[in-house]
């Protein structure tokens, strides 16, 4: 193994392989700054990374105050030492010279600087002036996927208890809104069933709709890892791009995007024709089997090639490949959660697991994947559609237990209806209803579908603006009142992966000016509220990130995501724990349902479910009468086409996503040189066929066009299927403030195109399934298309723009053996 590598020219570095059932071999990935040696370390600050859900564990590099670089933990569970591009150079955008440093108002229509009473009274003011005039429907909460436990844990309690209204969702609406509906579906409750360990025992692992070797590179070493060593699993892979993933599939179903549940149903038919099914399990610990067996019995392949255009022989092959596998490990990510008949589908990927018994086992089970770091704590804290600790908002016992938790009246917590859904909360702004909307970790002026109308949404003169990041973002310039915060490595917190992996993230430099924790900011806020319980005492009385720890851990008690088995010391020592961590599991669990199903039994679950097709609630005594001893549930959906099918005006579908390269909307990798360099500019995939269609070619400047927007870019032509058009959309307009130019196209933010439609069950937007046009703007003349060759982006022909390596500045070493230390 060499010691060094360019990890943008080759963002897994080299294989360790290892066999069936063996230990993955540890390998410590780090990068240090220029000059800087490791015996110059002067300290190492144990964290995880916070660009992806994975939870890869590091140690940040400390000399004199400043962050200098990361290396991989070698003993922790999830990554064994390794890191992705992004862990390798993200940490040098906590660096850059543009982060926010004081809060600021807006004064005659300009931000100005000022301090942070200043800014926390008039975001006061304004609750009470609110509150008394309009009441707490007038407050609206927008977090994120991205902060830390102990500050969601806080922000639920305030925003439900506090201030009562129910108007407090996270970005997860965008992410795993559909993860955590389709577990509540199948489990009746929200929590991840399978662990990271089950790729090393698996035979055969099925990828729905997800690049993990872009989006969880590290996870992605460790599959590579077993590809390379003694008795390999077999891939499939469902994904219309030729991603890393599907180069090394043993079967590629490329589908038209937003036919998934005809796919699914057609895999289903076959595992039951075929008879694969483990009776003796779905008897055991499911209902609903005869019900879904009718449903899916004339849904052949034959009838879902049409639908998907993919040969039902090779439809019949996957189906092969999960009948035959003695272990089977299935994940599912954005592909299906924001494609058409979201929840619907993973809920398919569900059944297949349970027909086949391939749960609560090594190598069997579900990842219904997450996609932000601690989006889990989210949803387990309640800052997003649910209650805190996956309590059932509609089981009066759980919110008086919620209600005993907190010492208020249960009558304090709204629960009259569900928790209101972002898309709702845009809805609510948009109409004049909500009137005060505090945003914290994320940026949907990039982020959110239809971006012309969420400017105008921002834009309102009617609605008070609250936004706490790091950067004076899209979003953030359209504020009243801008909080600048702490981020990872300036402040201590824990949060927890996609397998339940809970980390401690430690505080190791001080954050910029007077950058704040977003717990402190939190705090601060409510202390100025003086939110009081039912005796008088204080409503929030936690002062730090550890006693907020306890607190959220006094509220886990007896859930599904126990953490009381959990501590800060703990953390420390032993690196990732996964949830449920109690004095009965102390070292944490890593399977759940290895002994049966042990949440969804009517008076425990969280949810008593939806109607998959409609989004209907179920009501109480339809589950009791459903599943009355808590099983699984087999739910079946029919196929039913998109909305907004390609036309004569719009041939094309349009899908968008991600490189591994980036996050989200690059405030953090668009100021990290490497990264930054890897992919600096949006650009449009199309194949070849299309490109001949179109007239159009490599490089040509082309404009993309659906019914809300359009935008430029460079094409770059590869294996995407036919008929389709891809872009990133990470890029935003942090460099030309101006945002909407009405008339003149050319901006480059993938959501200026796509729909203001979602899921109905889960509520998640639709950013996979649309319809679009391409034009050519200008021929390419020697100009160069900005994608990536190394990964799903990779030309599919001769191409005149070079590899993409990162060259010098991204050397990172990468020691396996001794030398791991
Ligand atoms: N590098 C990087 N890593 C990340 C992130 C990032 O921004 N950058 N973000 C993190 C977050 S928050 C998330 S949510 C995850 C997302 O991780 P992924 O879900 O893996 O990423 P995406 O690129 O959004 O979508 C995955 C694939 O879905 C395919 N797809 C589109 N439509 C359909 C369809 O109808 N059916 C099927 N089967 N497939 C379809 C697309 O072609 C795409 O390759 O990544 C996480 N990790
Ligand atoms: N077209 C299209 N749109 C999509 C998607 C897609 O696939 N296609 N994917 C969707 C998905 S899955 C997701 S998760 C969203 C992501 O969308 P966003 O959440 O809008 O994306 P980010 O760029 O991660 O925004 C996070 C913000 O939080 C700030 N931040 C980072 N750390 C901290 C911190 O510690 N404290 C505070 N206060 N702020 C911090 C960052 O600077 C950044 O501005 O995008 C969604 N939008
Ligand atoms: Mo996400």
């Amino acid at each position: 193994m060499q010691p060094e590598v360019d990890r943008i020219a080759q963002p897994w570095g080299e294989r360790t392989p290892y066999d069936r059932d063996g230990t993955w071999p540890v390998r410590v990935d780090s990068y240090l700054a220029p000059g800087v040696t490791v015996e110059g370390v002067q300290r190492w600050v144990p964290t995880a990374s916070l660009l992806h859900s994975n939870g890869d564990a590091m140690d940040i590099a400390v000399v004199d105050g400043r962050i200098v670089g990361v290396r991989g933990r070698s003993r922790d569970r999830v990554n064994h030492g390794r890191l992705g591009p992004k862990d390798l150079f993200g940490w040098q955008a906590n660096h850059s010279p543009d982060r926010l440093t004081t809060p600021l108002v807006r004064e005659g229509g300009h931000l100005v600087p000022c301090g942070w009473d200043t800014a926390m009274e008039r975001i006061v003011d304004r609750t009470r002036r609110l509150l008394a005039e309009r009441g707490a429907d007038a407050l609206g909460f927008y977090t994120s996927g991205q902060l830390f436990l102990e500050e969601y844990y806080t922000l639920a309690v305030i925003v439900r208890a506090g201030l009562g209204t129910n108007h407090l969702d996270g970005n997860t609406r965008l992410c795993t809104a559909t993860a955590a509906e389709a577990l509540k579906e199948t489990f009746g409750c929200d929590g991840q069933p399978a662990s990271y360990t089950d790729v090393d025992h698996a035979d055969v692992i099925a990828l729905f709709g997800h690049n993990m070797a872009e989006t969880q590179p590290v996870l992605w070493m460790r599959v590579l890892d077993r590809l390379a060593g003694g008795d390999p699993p077999r891939l499939l892979c469902v994904d219309p791009r030729p991603t890393p993933v599907a180069r090394h599939a043993t079967v590629h179903l490329a589908p038209r995007s937003g036919t998934n549940v005809a796919l699914l149903n057609a895999l289903l038919h076959e595992i039951i024709r075929t008879d694969r099914v483990d009776h003796a399990y779905v008897d055991a610990h499911t209902v609903g089997y005869d019900d879904l067996a009718a449903r899916v019995a004339d849904r052949t392949p034959a009838w879902a090639a049409g639908i998907c255009d993919v040969p039902a022989a090779k439809i019949v092959e996957a189906a092969e490949l999960l009948g035959g596998a003695e272990r089977l490990l299935s994940t599912v990510l954005q592909g299906v959660y924001q494609s058409h008949q979201a929840t619907a589908a993973a809920c398919q990927v569900n059944n297949l697991q349970l027909l086949r018994g391939m749960l609560g086992r090594p190598g069997c089970g579900v990842l219904q994947m997450n996609g932000q770091p601690t989006a889990q704590n989210t949803r387990e804290c309640g800052a997003d559609g649910d209650l805190p600790g996956f309590r059932n908002w509609r089981n009066d016992d759980h919110v008086a237990d919620l209600a005993r938790v907190w010492n208020v009246e249960p009558s304090r917590i709204p629960h009259d209806a569900p928790p209101t859904p972002a898309m709702e909360i845009f809805g609510k702004a948009e109409q004049g209803d909500i009137r005060l909307l505090w945003i914290s970790g994320t940026n949907p002026a990039v982020s959110l579908p239809e971006l012309h109308r969420i400017r105008g949404i921002l834009r309102r003169d009617s609605l008070f603006t609250v936004v706490q990041d790091l950067y004076l973002t899209e979003t953030a310039r359209f504020a009243d009142v801008v909080l600048p915060a702490a981020t990872w490595g300036e402040k201590t917190g824990t949060f927890t992966n996609a397998d339940r992996t809970v980390h401690l993230s430690g505080k190791a430099v001080e954050p910029p000016g007077e950058a704040r924790p977003d717990l402190d900011i939190l705090l601060d806020y409510a202390r100025r509220m003086d939110f009081r319980d039912q005796d008088g005492g204080p409503l929030i009385h936690w002062h730090d990130p550890e006693s907020a720890f306890r607190a959220w851990q006094e509220c886990s008690r007896g859930r599904p995501c126990d953490y009381t088995g959990l501590s800060y010391d703990r953390l420390r020592e032993a690196g990732g724990i996964q949830w449920p961590c109690t004095d009965a599991a102390p070292d944490g669990t890593e399977r759940l349902y290895a002994g049966g199903i042990t949440w969804a039994a009517p008076g425990t679950c969280e949810s008593y479910g939806k109607d998959v097709m409609t989004g209907d609630s179920m009501t109480e005594a339809d589950y009791r009468a459903l599943n009355p001893d808590g099983r699984a549930v087999l739910k079946p959906a029919d196929y039913v086409p998109p909305d907004e099918l390609p036309d004569a005006t719009y041939p094309l579908q349009l899908n968008t996503g991600r490189t591994i390269y980036h996050f989200h909307t690059r405030t953090k990798t668009g100021r990290t040189p490497q990264l930054n360099a890897a992919a600096p500019e949006v650009w449009v995939e199309i194949s070849a066929g299309e490109a001949r269609r179109h007239g159009v070619a490599e490089g040509d400047l082309v404009e993309v066009t659906s019914r809300r927007g359009s935008l430029r870019g460079r094409l770059r032509i590869t294996g995407i299927r036919d008929g389709m058009l891809f872009l990133p959309f990470h890029y935003g307009y942090w460099d030309t403030p101006e945002g909407d130019r009405p008339g003149k196209g050319g901006g480059r933010a993938a959501n200026e195109t796509t729909v203001t439609d979602w899921d109905p069950v889960s509520e998640q937007p639709l950013f996979k399934t649309a319809a679009a046009r391409l034009t050519l703007i200008a021929p390419a003349a020697g100009a160069l298309s900005p994608a990536p060759t190394t990964t799903a982006s990779a030309p599919s022909g001769p191409c005149p723009a070079p590899a993409t390596t990162g060259g010098k500045t991204a050397i990172a070493r990468q020691a396996t053996g001794d030398g791991a230390g």
